[in-house]
């Protein structure tokens, strides 16, 4: 296996300086060792993929040097627009190198959001006529000819280049700076105590990422079918956009959205669209623990961010932040009864089960289950 910190040591040698990317678990280790060792100022955890090319491509456009952009596969959607329209040989031809977390390998067994973007994830850079390697376990002086041929590659063709690195290649590395509780809750109390004021006939949305998890899990605790949850398992970012088509044409149904803020930020765009329509029967629940929680912790700007402010100025018509027990349950019980569209913030710490386990049902049967229960309103 390959020491994240001894990778991140070969590329800083070869002056790679500049860091930008959405954070994916396989890359975990790298990722928390790059929080650790590099100033803030030249590691952005950008807001989406195609958002953290774009700072690369501004960072050589300042400083001619080559920066490394890291994604996982589900982010490809989002960064082929900047990639073949500004980075691309054929446009700016800009020089940066591209990590990519490899989910769904084939033979590997993965979440069925992976299966298809994990099959064509070299078919797509062969398509693209993308330059790429798939990281290999070597020893230390490989790696480093490996990367050394790899970055005068990229500088002498002044274009990206892929690195693909499949599961498990990183040695675990235990990040030194660690987050300290700062509220009441973690998402998942929360989740339960926001299930438990909900009626028979509310929908919900719920975000990517352990959100999901969560929620389907306290069904099955509580003993209750699935057929009220949507389980966004892929789309991060898109939760609320789902939920706003339901909403906008089922007017007599409560829709909730569990979203996070990292999959907000992802697509802050939305929240005016949102707040255009003006769906009464649309609440919009923002987890915010500050963090990209579900696949390792790394920072988002959503403690720093107004997500209220936002949201108001989107034409959201209530605006709640909430911590505590009692402020939840409250909250819930009277802006129920408003007109939406509403908008409750939870401010929640990091933090997750560790054996939190995945839905059981499939995404079919879950799809099914929920139309099932929409029909005929
Ligand atoms: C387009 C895309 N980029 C990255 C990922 C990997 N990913 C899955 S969940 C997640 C973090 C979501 O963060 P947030 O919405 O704040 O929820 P939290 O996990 O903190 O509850 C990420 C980055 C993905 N699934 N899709």
């Amino acid at each position: 296996m390959i020491d994240p910190h001894q990778f991140y040591q070969i590329l800083s040698g070869q002056n790679v300086e500049f860091y930008s990317g959405v954070p994916d678990s396989l890359l975990k280790p790298f990722l928390s060792c790059l929080y650790d060792h590099v100033e803030a100022s030249n590691h952005i955890i950008a807001a989406n993929e195609g958002a953290a090319l774009a700072l690369a491509a501004g960072y050589h456009l300042a400083t001619g040097k080559t920066p490394l952009v890291y994604l996982q596969n589900s982010g490809l959607g989002n960064l082929i627009n900047p990639l073949l329209s500004l980075t691309d040989k054929n446009v700016y031809s800009i020089p940066v190198l591209i990590v990519v977390g490899w989910r769904g390998q084939p033979g590997l067994h993965d979440e069925p959001q992976h299966i298809t973007q994990g099959k064509s994830t070299l078919d797509l850079l062969d398509a693209m006529d993308m330059p790429y390697k798939v990281l290999e376990d070597s020893e230390s002086e490989d790696l480093t000819t490996q990367m050394a041929d790899i970055l005068s590659s990229i500088e002498q063709n002044s274009s990206p280049h892929f690195l693909v690195v499949p599961k498990g290649i990183f040695k675990d590395y235990e990040m030194q700076q660690s987050e300290r509780p700062k509220y009441a809750l973690k998402r998942e109390e929360a989740i339960k105590l926001i299930v438990d004021q909900l009626g028979e006939e509310d929908m919900i949305v719920s975000t990517t990422g352990k959100t999901s998890r969560e929620l389907f899990e306290y069904r099955k605790e509580l003993g209750q079918p699935h057929e009220n949850d949507f389980l966004t398992v892929g789309s991060m970012g898109h939760a609320n956009q789902i939920a706003l088509g339901i909403a906008i044409n089922k007017p007599n149904t409560t829709i909730y959205c569990f979203d996070g803020d990292g999959a907000v930020l992802m697509h802050m765009g939305s929240l005016p669209i949102i707040g255009n329509v003006q769906p009464g029967n649309f609440i919009h629940i923002i987890f915010n623990n500050g963090s990209h929680e579900s696949v390792g912790g790394q920072p988002t700007v959503g403690y720093n961010t107004d997500f209220l402010q936002i949201a108001k100025a989107s034409g959201y018509k209530e605006l709640r932040r909430v911590i505590t027990r009692e402020e939840i349950v409250d909250t819930l019980l009277e802006v129920k009864k408003l007109n939406g569209p509403a908008l409750i913030e939870v401010m929640i710490n990091q933090g997750a089960r560790a054996n939190l386990g995945r839905p059981t049902t499939s995404t079919h049967d879950n799809k099914r289950a929920f139309m099932n229960k929409l029909r005929n309103r």
